[in-house]
């Protein structure tokens, strides 16, 4: 027999992602590329009033413009269309696709054009005359609470949305907090940290905008729906259910989707308008957001104010945190909105073991786009809210930051761990990522050189954050969607492997890292395993890429399925081998009874013999293709430790980033090269949010940063150097150790950065600084005043 090539072990090491090519060459499919036989185009009027009632819409313009089929106002939309089911919240106010009688944020859809084309839709959409009843906005979250000058939900006085602590489905923040230790402990304490702390309203401004192609079939009775979509399961139950259809009847699916970063897990009025006007009509529809639209009406993220007390004895040991959280939610619940800052509650307790812990949460209507899920999503805004204040307290004792933390620790033994938020964490060494931190960057280094370059009168500050985050999102007990994932592995007839999952990726890499397991699992080579995803009637089953799940839950569900495949083309080699199945062994692309290679079968013929298996072996059905769902037992929590140099101009005030460092923990990596590019987009949008980026309203809501020339997105000249460096803490909730990593970057890089400005500016006085770091705000910090 010919010499079998050896095939080098693929998991654990930097490939090269297998869909870069495509994209890079604009190959992919997206949604706006689909084309179908008479397809109508839809724009949507939206209101350009933050808040007002709808007294008359007058569409006879429009629909006079040649090439229009329809146009529908919210409440002939209402008439086949109910509203729209949300999953977290436990009580919230009906939200129409297209508002009915009152618009509630500048932006928010009011009538519908279907047209022949794209343009002449937009065209009859500026036709339609809307007739308002101003009635007052409200863009501040803590003057909504008075509940003046606006109530926005009649049945929300105060606008108050959830004075929570758990939400009953979502990751549950419930918690069995002592006040009285909690009192006891900030009676006793040396010191007290004080501070109200914003964190800011984002734009998730994935690059492809979002946009739905649906095709009702009258003759067959079902649906395709095309959506750039996180979740194409999810959405698949949703429309249905909406629509009255069956799920049978409902085929979504979502093609090359363009970055979604937490904002394409919704399910959008536009998607449902999309599926109903197309069975309506009977016509397949296309609408395809622009730039502005998705500026104003796909979800923001973030917009949480904490208030955060701090209590410790002046050694640095910490005895208390109260963390109140008021969560600005825009108009609306959407999806997952109740649920975003109950992650914030969460993960109060961060790396810490705080004695005494209270978080409270109340969510606030305000006439501004609704929030919701947003890279990181609660998780960044609690640390944020943590490491602030231990830095606060760390300046306050005059202690080095890093000796702050590595005082009040979770220990490594101490896992799992069980904070006083509830969260169980599941594996930890926060002192060594710490360390390595110190270490890669230097730290006495840094601050000598920091100390030299203060000599000479320039203004450069060192920070430091630690992070730990909850992802892998599951188990089903904690999401109002199901906690699990479903992957089905074949091996075909020609001995390829063909995979799916339920987890959709959109950015993430995963037909790369999926290959890379499947090939090392059955010693095939990787060129061979193709990993199918992002279409219900191809994947039977799912539930989405987001909360960083998609390798912890979903690559472990592939696993599971690929194991019982593997066991099953065992018993087929067993047969040809005339061998026993536990003595075979899967090796460079042969199937061979262990130590001895002679009787090695190639892994293709052992496939074509199981799909014509002349003679069927005895117990055994034919063919090689099995399933398997995986419900993780908890969440995974990755962590990791940033270090950021910045200096500030003292004429102008702007920040330079000097150095960032990081350290993440995601236990073991199936591909380092792709875990440090996830870590990489994180952290330029946790950079964004510390430097440039903030979502602006003037009091009328009319929303001053609907651009891109008014809302900064970091671009490449805006990005420092970074060093990325790995600790491995493996997790024990599955069995690849693995823990998510797609949120990392977006955790320790605000706080951290912060930090460094802070110290930069620290002969002013300045205690602390909210995002972003406008230049004014330093200068004027520079300059004597106040930010
Ligand atoms: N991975 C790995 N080893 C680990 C963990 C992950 O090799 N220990 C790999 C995975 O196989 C996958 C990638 O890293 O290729 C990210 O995996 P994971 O951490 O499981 O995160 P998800 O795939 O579930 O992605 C979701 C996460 C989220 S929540 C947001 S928001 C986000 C992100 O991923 N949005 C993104 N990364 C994005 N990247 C792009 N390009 N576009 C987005 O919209």
């Amino acid at each position: 027999m010919a010499k079998i090539p050896v095939l080098p072990k693929l998991v654990g090491q930097r490939i090269k992602r297998r869909e870069d090519p495509r994209l890079i060459q604009g190959r992919g499919t997206y949604v706006d590329d689909v084309a179908l036989v008479g397809m109508q185009h839809l724009a949507f009027k939206r209101s350009d009033v933050a808040h007002g009632y709808i007294r008359e819409i007058d569409t006879r313009a429009a629909e006079a413009i040649e090439g229009v089929e329809a146009v529908f106002t919210g409440a002939q939309i209402a008439e086949f269309l109910g509203p729209m089911p949300i999953c977290t919240a436990s009580r919230s106010p009906n939200h129409y696709a297209v508002a009915v009688d009152t618009a509630r944020y500048a932006g928010e859809p009011v009538a519908v054009v279907v047209a022949r084309d794209r343009y002449i839709a937009r065209d009859a959409a500026e036709a339609i005359v809307v007739t308002y009843d101003m009635l007052p906005a409200v863009v501040d979250v803590e003057t909504a609470m008075t509940g003046k000058p606006a109530v926005i939900h009649a049945d929300f006085p105060n606008n108050i949305a959830l004075p929570l602590v758990p939400t009953g489905t979502g990751v549950s923040a419930s918690r069995e907090v002592d006040d009285s230790a909690l009192e006891a402990a900030f009676a006793k304490a040396d010191v007290v940290i004080s501070q109200r702390m914003v964190n800011q309203r984002l734009a998730p401004s994935a690059m492809e905008p979002r946009g739905v192609v649906a095709h009702y079939e009258p003759g067959k009775g079902t649906m395709t729906i095309w959506s750039s979509t996180q979740n194409p399961h999810i959405l698949r139950t949703f429309i249905s259910s909406q629509i009255g259809l069956g799920e049978d009847q409902v085929r979504a699916i979502a093609p090359e989707v363009g970055g979604g970063f937490g904002a394409k897990i919704n399910i959008y009025g536009e998607e449902y308008v999309a599926a109903a006007i197309s069975k309506r009509l009977g016509i397949p529809v296309k609408w395809i957001e622009d730039r502005s639209e998705a500026f104003a009406a796909t979800i923001h993220g973030r917009d949480i104010l904490g208030y955060i007390d701090l209590a410790a004895k002046r050694d640095g040991t910490v005895l208390g945190l109260k963390l109140r959280l008021i969560a600005d939610i825009g108009a609306y619940n959407m999806i997952f909105t109740a649920d975003i800052p109950t992650l914030t509650m969460l993960m109060a307790n961060a790396t810490y073991s705080f004695p005494a812990i209270r978080a409270t949460l109340t969510e606030v209507f305000t006439n501004k786009t609704p929030t919701d899920a947003y890279r990181g999503a609660g998780r960044p805004e609690a640390t944020y809210f943590v490491e602030r204040a231990m830095d606060m307290l760390a300046r306050e004792l005059k202690m080095d930051p890093a000796e702050l933390r590595r005082k009040n620790f979770i220990q490594p033994s101490q896992f799992p761990f069980k904070t006083q938020m509830g969260a169980v964490y599941d594996s930890g060494d926060y002192e060594k990522a710490l360390n390595l931190a110190l270490e890669k960057c230097g730290w006495e280094q840094l601050k000598a050189e920091r100390d030299a370059a203060r000599k000479q009168g320039r203004l450069v500050g060192l920070g430091l954050s630690m992070y730990v985050e909850v992802c892998g999102m599951g188990p089903s007990s904690s999401m109002a969607t199901g906690g699990w994932e479903y992957s089905q592995v074949t091996v075909e007839r020609d001995g390829r492997i063909s995979a799916t999952t339920g987890a959709s990726p959109h950015g993430q890499g995963n037909e790369t890292t999926f290959a890379q397991m499947l090939a090392d699992q059955f010693s095939i080579p990787f060129e061979n395993v193709t990993i199918l995803h992002g279409d219900t009637a191809v994947v039977k089953q799912g539930i989405g890429t987001f909360g960083s799940r998609s390798q912890a839950v979903g690559g472990v569900a592939l696993q599971m399925a690929g194991e019982k495949v593997k066991k099953k083309m065992a018993k087929f080699a067993a047969a040809m081998l005339e061998a026993h199945e536990d003595d075979l062994v899967f090796e460079n692309g042969t199937i061979a009874v262990k130590g001895s290679p002679a009787s090695a079968k190639s892994f293709a013929s052992v496939a074509a013999f199981a799909y014509i298996p002349v003679p069927l072996p005895p117990g055994l059905e034919p063919g090689l293709s099995e399933e398997a769902f995986f419900e993780p037992s908890n969440n995974t929590y990755p962590f990791g430790c940033h270090i950021t140099m910045v200096e500030v101009d003292r004429k102008t005030g702007e920040p330079t980033l000097l150095k960032v460092v990081a350290v993440d923990d995601a236990g073991n990596r199936i591909n380092p090269l792709i875990v440090e590019g996830q870590i990489h987009g994180g952290l330029a949008q946790g950079i964004g949010q510390a430097m440039i980026e903030e979502v602006v309203y003037a009091d009328s809501g009319q929303m001053l940063t609907g651009s891109f020339m008014d809302y900064a997105l970091p671009r490449a000249t805006d990005f420092p150097r970074f060093e990325l460096t790995a600790s491995v803490t493996p997790t024990p909730i599955n069995p690849l150790g693995a823990k998510g990593v797609g949120e990392a970057g977006t955790l320790g890089s605000t706080p951290s950065i912060v930090a460094a400005a802070v110290d930069a500016l620290s002969e002013f006085g300045v205690k602390h600084i909210d995002m972003m770091l406008r230049p004014e705000k330093l200068w004027r910090i520079i300059q004597g005043g106040q930010s």
